[in-house]
């Protein structure tokens, strides 16, 4: 059989940033298991995988497949339907499938769709493929739904085929630059059930790849001069020990990526992290979600803020690792008070990157049914394509409308961003050890010492140090970004006109 694994370009996804540009592309990593799976199950099948993320799909060339499958998040959803749409005015032959986070909680038979399969799509789809060639690509009436049975044992999963995708196209930002990278992902599932969290409708069970194996998968990167990558586990340092073994190993090895993670709070010591900068450790993903006790005992997060505090502190102490530490804003029961609250602990963290998002219910989690029926957030429309974060507002509170939420968005990037502590962190790193620079950004850098806040007059010259800083660098405007988006907030300048 031929396969063919398409992933939709998502850019539009991201359209709603005022700067229109992606400073990262990810690989389609699900794609690449189902891929790897499939080769092993059926050896005799071609397969490949299109990434319209890196080059443009090429329908008259789809022709040549039996089936054609596509699958993504929640956003995504209106892409991926215009793809099979394309796919059945081709050929209408052809076998079409999908799967992934959006498929899986929404699995409602759609025209141009024959088949939908649920969950951990690896051994269903090679099984699926097996059972259309038995008996001649025969396609159903309407959408059939199968649930995907995931794999027990993960060291039995092959590792994803970057042999099928253009690797060069993948990137992250790593300590400052954007750079070729992949993603890595040693376990699967977690054991917590944010009510946010496509955990916690749909919880998958935990289980973690032998240390054998990932390292295995880690020798492998230099066969494609892959140096840097994100794990993706649910929380990288869910288990203590084993996260300590896998950096020894890494560090035994002598590999030397650079590399990211997710994690929480409660999962972090100075031992810990100090193996994990040791193995390369670069980035450290945070999710504080609230500074209110009270929301975060009802979005179930099973933390404290003591906790959360405890964990800054300590990654804090850690310079190579840039530290991103995220909220909700909109959460059930939100008021002003609270939103203010979670800005407020935000600007009391000794962090210097906070990334405030916009709660939204995606229909995988406990929150959509809490939404749908009213419980402290109401949805204001299904239009999946709006589902996103930044800038853009699905739900009202039952005290904070659509309106407010989007400005309290605002107010916290302002308020986090353009505290004088955190411009200074910013100019500091941009300056390095050039002089030149140093006695350029001094004069604006000795006005903010000892502010609490930046005086809006101010923001002029700031910006233009900053811009002179970063010059015509691209990785420094990314790194940047919040800051002068922050900063012209404050000084009431439209971004437009720093020409970015
Ligand atoms: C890394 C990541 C990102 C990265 C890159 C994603 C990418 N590769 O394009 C970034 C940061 C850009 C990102 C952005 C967003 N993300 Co994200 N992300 C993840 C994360 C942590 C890992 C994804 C991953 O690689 N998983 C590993 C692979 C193996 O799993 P998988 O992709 O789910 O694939 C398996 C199955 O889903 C299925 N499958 C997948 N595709 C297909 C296709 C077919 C045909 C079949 C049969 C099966 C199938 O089989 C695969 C193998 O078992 C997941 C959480 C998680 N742990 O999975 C969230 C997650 C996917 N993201 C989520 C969300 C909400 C978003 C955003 C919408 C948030 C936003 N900013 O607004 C955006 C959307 C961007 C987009 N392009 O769609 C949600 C999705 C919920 C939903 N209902 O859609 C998740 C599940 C987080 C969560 N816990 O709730 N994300
Ligand atoms: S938000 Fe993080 S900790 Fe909470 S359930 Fe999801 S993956 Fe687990």
């Amino acid at each position: 059989m031929n396969v063919l694994l398409v992933r939709p370009s998502n850019i539009e996804v991201y359209d709603l940033f005022k700067l229109k540009t992606r400073e990262r592309v990810e690989p389609p990593f699900g794609m690449m298991y189902l891929a790897a799976w499939l080769r092993k199950a059926r050896p005799d099948d071609k397969v490949e995988i299109w990434d319209a993320e890196c080059k443009e799909l090429d329908y008259r060339k789809m022709k040549q497949f039996d089936v054609v499958a596509s699958g993504g998040t929640t956003p995504e959803y209106d892409l991926i339907a215009e793809i099979f749409r394309k796919v059945k005015e081709t050929d209408r032959e052809i076998v079409t499938v999908a799967g992934g986070p959006h498929y899986s909680a929404v699995p409602h038979p759609t025209p141009n769709l024959d088949y939908i399969i649920t969950g951990e799509g690896e051994a269903s789809f090679a099984e699926l493929v097996g059972e259309l060639e038995t008996n001649g690509s025969k396609r159903p009436e309407k959408t059939e739904v199968i649930k995907g049975k995931p794999v027990d044992n993960l060291d039995e999963i092959p590792f994803p085929t970057r042999d099928l995708v253009d690797n060069d196209c993948y990137t992250y930002m790593i300590e400052g630059k954007l750079q070729k990278a992949t993603l890595m992902m040693t376990s699967r599932g977690c054991p917590y059930k944010c009510i946010f969290c496509h955990n916690s409708k749909f919880p998958r069970k935990l289980r973690f790849r032998s240390l054998e194996n990932v390292v295995g998968e880690m020798r492998d990167l230099a066969k494609y001069k892959i140096k840097n990558f994100l794990f993706v586990d649910d929380t990288f340092t869910l288990h203590k020990k084993r996260t300590m073994e896998l950096c020894d190993r890494m560090i035994k090895e002598d590999f030397n990526f650079r590399w990211a993670c997710f994690t929480r709070a409660d999962t972090i010591s100075r031992d810990l992290v100090q193996k994990m900068e040791d193995a390369g450790c670069r980035e450290l993903s945070i999710g504080v979600e609230s500074g209110n006790q009270e929301i975060l005992d009802i979005i179930c997060k099973d933390e404290t803020k003591e906790q959360i505090r405890k964990a800054s502190e300590i990654v804090s102490k850690f310079p190579k690792i840039d530290k991103r530490s995220s909220y909700i804003i909109g959460h059930p029961y939100e008021t002003m008070e609270t939103a203010m609250e979670t800005i407020n602990f935000a600007k009391s963290l000794p962090v210097d990157r906070a990334f405030f998002n916009i709660m939204t219910p995606y229909p995988s989690s406990v929150l959509y049914d809490m939404a749908k029926k009213g419980q402290g957030i109401r949805i204001l429309t299904e239009n999946w394509s709006e589902y996103k974060r930044f800038g853009n507002c699905v739900i009202e509170t039952d005290e904070l409308s659509r309106d407010q939420i989007i400005e309290l968005q605002k107010t916290a990037l302002k308020e986090f961003w353009t505290q004088p502590r955190v411009v200074i962190t910013h100019l500091e790193r941009l300056v390095g050890d050039d002089a030149k620079k140093k006695q350029h950004a001094k004069p604006v850098m000795d006005e903010l010492h000892g502010l609490d806040r930046t005086p809006p007059g101010k923001v002029k010259g700031i910006l233009g140090v900053l811009n002179r800083l970063i010059g015509d660098d691209e990785n420094k405007r990314f790194y940047n970004r919040p800051l002068i988006e922050a900063l012209c907030l404050l000084g009431g300048i439209p971004v437009e006109e720093l020409g970015q």
